[in-house]
This record gives C-alpha cells, structure tokens and sequence, in this order.
C-alpha cells in the first residue's frame, strides 16, 4: 500500500532549507521586487531563489518527477507532481510582517497526498500525510468544535485584481454581522492550517493559486476540516477555496452563499 510519508519527509526538509534562504534575504527584499498580474502582486527575488532552490533540491531527490511553481510554472500531471508555493504571503514577506511560508505539496493524480507548510520567520512546520493525519512541530492538530455561525471566527482574503475586490469586500461586508468576527492574515496556505489549529473556524477566498492551497487544503482536511477546492463548489464561484470546522461547515456555506460570494 502507498505511504505518503515519506513524502512529507522530504517537502519538510527542503522547505527548511528554502525558508532558511528566504530568511537570510529578507533584508534585501524590500528594494528588488517586480510586480505581476497587477501593480499589487509582487515577486521578490528571494521568492524566485525559494523555487529554484526547492527545484534543484527536488531534482536531486526525487529525480524525473514534474513540478508546479508559482514563479516557474509547469502543469499537474497523473502521477506524482510536485506543488510549490515558494514564499506564500510575499506582501507580508516584503513589508515584515511575520506571517508567511514556504508551501510544498506531493499530488497523486492532482491530489494532494503529503504536505508542508515551513514558517521561516518562526521555525514552525506544519505537515499532513493523507490518511496519517495533521501536525504542527509533530503535535497532533484538530479542528475547532464550534457550533455556533455567530460565535465563528472566519478567514478571508482578496484577489490582486482591483474590480473583483470591491465585489468581494461587499461580501465581506455582508459576513461582518453573520460571524463572530474577521480575520485577513495574507497567506492562504497558514490560513488554511489555521483552520486546522482551530485557530480560525472557518476560511474562504477566491483566485487562490494550486500552491497556495496544495498543502494547506490537506492539512485542514487532516484535522477535521471541511474542504471545498476550487472547482467543487459552483455555488461558491468556481475558482473558490473553503475550509470549516465541520460544526458550523453548512451554516458558514449557506452564509457565504447568501452573502453574494459565489458571485463576485
Ligand atoms: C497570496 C495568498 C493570499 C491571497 C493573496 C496572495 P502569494 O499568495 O496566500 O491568501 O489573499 O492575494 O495570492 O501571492 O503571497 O503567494
């Protein structure tokens, strides 16, 4: 039978070593970045050292295996396929803000079969292996067990693309009084292990990339989670990412459909 395992073994160690990188450039990331789809998206050049760095490491690894980057590209392919996110919450990473990660993630056919989620700037590493479960620093992680969509602490997030935040911050605005209360962290990926913490109840954003939810989303399953991926929920718009504590899943779905999400 197929363990993940050792998979998880390795997107660890190499996460490790590019959070390492992505620590020691910091400084430097302030004065060279580009900017992407919109003047707001930003590319650090520590963020193209990550994924180079995780490229070489994997090719030395786990030699012929393909792999999908933000930075580089490439296409999930059947059979193993590699997914990295080389520096997830780059914003957060540009100005300071200790709330980033390097996300890598092993799928079998296009699903995610191990993953780790490598904090640089606090050392913090979480990991899932699909049937073996969800940790932090190799402590067991579980959901929330909230019931209650008004005493809920939601994640969310908006798309770089000026016209489609302001339809999403109208839906925010909608979930403001549904909710305990909001929170908008920066990076998908510890969004989604947040949820796995218990540390967020629920989480859902459009116009997330395969890396940014590759081992995020397998990480929140792990511990409980109800996860939507993009392309499974039609009613929360197709490119959509949801994850919930399974007590208040259906309430905070309804509500996010009502809210207007699945349409903006
Ligand atoms: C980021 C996501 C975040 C989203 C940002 C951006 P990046 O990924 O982690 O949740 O709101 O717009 O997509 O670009 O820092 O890898």
């Amino acid at each position: 039978m197929f363990d993940p395992r050792p998979l998880v073994d390795i997107a660890t160690a190499i996460g490790q070593e590019a959070g390492a990188l992505v620590q020691r450039m910091r400084a430097s990331a302030v004065v060279s970045f580009d900017t992407k789809s919109t003047s707001t998206d930003v590319v650090t050049a520590a963020d193209r050292a990550s994924e180079q760095l995780v490229r070489t490491r994997l090719s030395e690894l786990r030699p012929g295996e393909p792999v999908l980057g933000e930075e580089e590209g490439g296409t999930v392919v059947e059979g193993l396929t590699w997914v990295v996110d080389p520096i997830d919450g780059t914003v957060n990473y540009l100005y300071g803000i200790p709330w980033y990660s390097v996300s890598i993630a092993a799928q079998l056919d296009g699903e995610s079969v191990a993953g780790a989620v490598v904090e640089p700037a606090t050392g913090r590493v979480w990991t899932a292996a699909r049937g073996y479960g969800a940790f932090l620093d190799g402590s067991p992680l579980r959901v929330s067990a909230t019931t209650d969509l008004s005493l809920s602490l939601l994640g969310y997030g908006f798309a770089y693309r000026a016209e489609r935040r302001q339809r999403q911050a109208d839906t925010w605005a909608a979930m403001a009084t549904r909710v305990r209360d909001m929170r908008r962290a920066g990076a998908a990926s510890l969004d989604l292990c947040s949820v796995a913490a218990g540390r967020l109840d629920a989480y859902a954003e459009h116009a997330l990339g395969r890396w940014d939810w590759a081992a995020g989303g397998l990480i929140a399953s792990e511990a409980g989670a109800v996860v939507r991926l993009p392309g499974s929920s039609p009613e929360l718009g197709e490119d959509a990412t949801f994850a919930a504590a399974p007590g208040i899943a259906d309430a905070m779905y309804s509500a996010l459909v009502e809210s207007g999400f699945g349409k903006v």
